[in-house]
């Protein structure tokens, strides 16, 4: 078999670049390790930079987002039992975020792929790329006990964190990483949002908490918790009572409970590999690099690095320039260094750090107050939150 680029992994990032090279006539092939519904069932991200939505619609695949997402002009922050709105589009010139969950995005780009008729091999198992370093790459990989093997002109590894790609690189990476002492257990519940307007940012004694939505139905909370705990010790009504005590008692009293969809817990963590260019192969997303979610900047990130990659071997397939494929890895570190920098500050700044003594907790409170009654600060964060530019 042969295509002019293999993509390994259908998450975001993968089914994302598929369509856009598609849209520019470059033929390509996905290789996933689990199954579609298995890809659709992992909840994740929610909030979208308005780079992300116009990207979705530059792929054809708009009309989800535009009919389905909540824009959020704030977002709130809660400490100390009390709300404070940070007023974003104000504070960036009217730019703002769009609540849309990853689950729906996927969806979105896998029916498109489907109804282009592209081909996306599921359930593909020892997925290898090789030859990358030369210019004749191909990938390998098991299906139905047969091995199959795709000659290629370039390989994009858009296999998240665990993924094969920069495993096969890892002779040649610098990595870079910092993990929490902490996870966030979260919550899908189809149950009206706590807030329609704003995305709430909690900081308690009890540990941080999140209240966001999907839609006006169904809502997504987290709180912080040990990452010894289990999903098994969090009973619906145990999280409920959690993040009730985690807010004002206004926010607390609005809750509406309900049983959850979905339950799960993440650890947090900041990670960078450098460079994300090896020859013919390329990381994008979270193969490449992952942030806390704090800063809600993973999906976002992943995006750009894909419209930067699509950009790149459109220039090269259709233009015969290399100048995009060799720019690449610097420009995708430059914005991705700099989210890195404003999820860790943003996690720092709203979790409870189990070996922060008195004086460290005292520097977040002052730091927090100084937030809210600076709009210096306050517009940092808030031209964060929607992206910085491209
Ligand atoms: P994914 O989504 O991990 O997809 C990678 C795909 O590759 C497949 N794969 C393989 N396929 C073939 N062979 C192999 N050897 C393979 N190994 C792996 C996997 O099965 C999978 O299908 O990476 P991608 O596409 O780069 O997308 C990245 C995003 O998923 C991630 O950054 C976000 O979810 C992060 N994130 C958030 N990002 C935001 O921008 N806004 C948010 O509000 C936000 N909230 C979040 C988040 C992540 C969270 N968790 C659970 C980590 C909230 C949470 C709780
Ligand atoms: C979500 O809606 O899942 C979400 C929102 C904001 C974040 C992280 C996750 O910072």
């Amino acid at each position: 078999m042969r295509t002019q680029v293999v993509i390994i992994g259908a998450g975001p990032s993968g089914l994302l670049l598929g369509q856009l090279l598609h849209k520019a006539g470059i033929a390509n092939i996905i290789l996933e390790r689990q199954s579609g519904d298995y890809v659709l069932s992992r909840i994740r991200a929610g909030i979208l930079e308005q780079v992300t939505v116009d990207l979705l619609h530059e792929a054809g695949v708009g009309q989800g987002v535009d009919a389905g997402g909540t824009v959020h002009h704030s977002i709130e922050l809660v400490f100390s039992g009390q709300r404070h709105p940070i007023d974003v589009h104000g504070l960036t010139g009217g730019k703002v975020v769009t609540a849309y969950g990853q689950t729906e995005v996927t969806r979105d780009l896998m029916a498109a792929r489907a109804e282009a008729g592209l081909q996306t091999v599921y359930e593909a198992a020892q997925v290898q790329p090789q030859g990358f370093e030369g210019d004749k790459p191909f990938v390998t990989y098991e299906k139905d006990g047969a091995t199959h093997r795709i000659d290629c002109d370039f390989i994009a590894g858009c296999d998240g964190f665990h993924g094969v790609s920069r495993a096969s690189v890892k002779d040649m990476v610098k990595e870079f990483e910092r993990v929490y002492p902490f996870g966030w257990l979260g919550v899908l519940s189809d149950t009206p949002p706590v807030s329609p307007h704003a995305i709430v940012y909690g900081n308690s004694e009890r540990g941080f908490s999140l209240c966001s939505m999907r839609s006006l139905t169904r809502s997504r909370y987290y709180v912080q918790c040990p990452l010894s705990d289990k999903v098994e010790d969090w009973s619906d009504a145990r999280f409920w009572d959690e993040l009730r005590r985690r807010l004002d008692p206004e926010l607390a009293e609005r809750i509406v409970t309900g049983p959850s969809i979905e339950k799960s817990i993440a650890p947090l963590r900041s990670f960078v590999a450098e460079p994300m260019r090896f020859g013919r192969l390329f990381l994008a997303g979270d193969a490449a690099h992952i942030v806390p979610p704090t800063g809600a900047k993973g999906l976002n990130l992943a995006a750009t690095d894909v419209k930067y990659l699509a950009g790149a071997l459109i220039e090269r397939f259709l233009e015969r320039s290399d100048a995009g494929i060799d720019h690449y890895s610097q420009r995708c570190l430059r914005r991705i260094w700099r989210a890195e920098r404003f999820s860790w500050w943003l996690t720092s700044l709203m979790h409870r750090f189990p070996d922060t003594e008195g004086f460290g907790q005292k520097i977040q409170e002052a730091e927090l107050d100084y937030l809210v009654n600076s709009r210096a600060l306050s517009t940092s964060l808030a031209e964060n939150y929607v992206g910085l530019p491209l």
